[in-house]
């Protein structure tokens, strides 16, 4: 019944989601100037020079976006992907986009998450955003757009795990000049805010 519906002002007033005044935690830095979107949508629609996958060790599809991403791509994706010896926690291997709009594939491995081991699935998810933008990187660079890495089956906090991709992206960018492009792919509402309040902490003026 509708009662059992949450409101949206219980949707987005929930206080654990970050407040967009917080203080950045970089400073202003006008190379990154238009580097940074974020972006509602089904990431099997983004054309963009490379999409990140949050896959597993297989790399042999899965539910979720993987799942999405196999079908969308049609089955020479896996045909790809059976050649590549699967991957480990942390590690991301590139394939072609098949019919995708996106060029090309990076699939990254998130961690599980573990609360028990928290700094452990932290460096791991970073892993994840840093060997993404590698791969990137590696073949030519231009635009990416992840998907929000191991927030979904993997149970990593939405919160955390946004610090984790902001501060890793910001960190490698700064340096890197050949990724014109960084695009959030947020699936739900609450992603998106989740997203929208934390970017400028990493991203200010941006
Ligand atoms: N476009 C963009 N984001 C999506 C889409 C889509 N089409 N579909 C789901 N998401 P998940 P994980 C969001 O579970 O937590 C698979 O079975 C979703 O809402 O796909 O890393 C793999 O094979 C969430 O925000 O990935 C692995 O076994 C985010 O994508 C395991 O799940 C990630 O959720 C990986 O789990």
């Amino acid at each position: 019944s509708p009662s059992d519906i949450p409101t949206l002002a219980q949707l987005y007033s929930s206080n654990d989601i970050p407040s967009p005044e917080d203080k950045p935690k970089y400073p202003v830095d006008d190379s990154l100037n238009g580097r940074i979107s974020i972006w509602r949508g089904d990431i099997t629609k983004l054309k963009a020079d490379m999409i990140v996958n949050a896959a597993n060790s297989s790399l042999l599809g899965g539910g979720g976006v993987d799942g999405a991403i196999h079908r969308a791509a049609g089955p020479e994706l896996l045909d790809e992907c059976e050649t590549l010896g699967g991957a480990k926690t942390g590690e991301t291997k590139v394939t072609k986009g098949y019919e995708l709009p996106a060029a090309r594939i990076a699939h990254t491995v998130g961690p599980i998450y573990s609360k028990l081991n928290s700094a452990r699935s932290a460096q791991q998810l970073g892993s994840c955003y840093q060997t993404s933008l590698e791969r990137c990187n590696e073949c030519g660079g231009g635009s990416i757009g992840f998907s929000s890495i191991s927030t979904g089956v993997y149970g990593y906090p939405i919160i955390d795990a946004t610090h984790i991709a902001l501060e890793t992206t910001r960190k490698f960018l700064e340096k890197d000049k050949s990724i014109s492009r960084v695009v959030y792919v947020v699936f739900s509402a609450k992603d998106e805010k989740v997203y929208r309040s934390i970017v400028p902490e990493y991203f200010p003026g941006s």
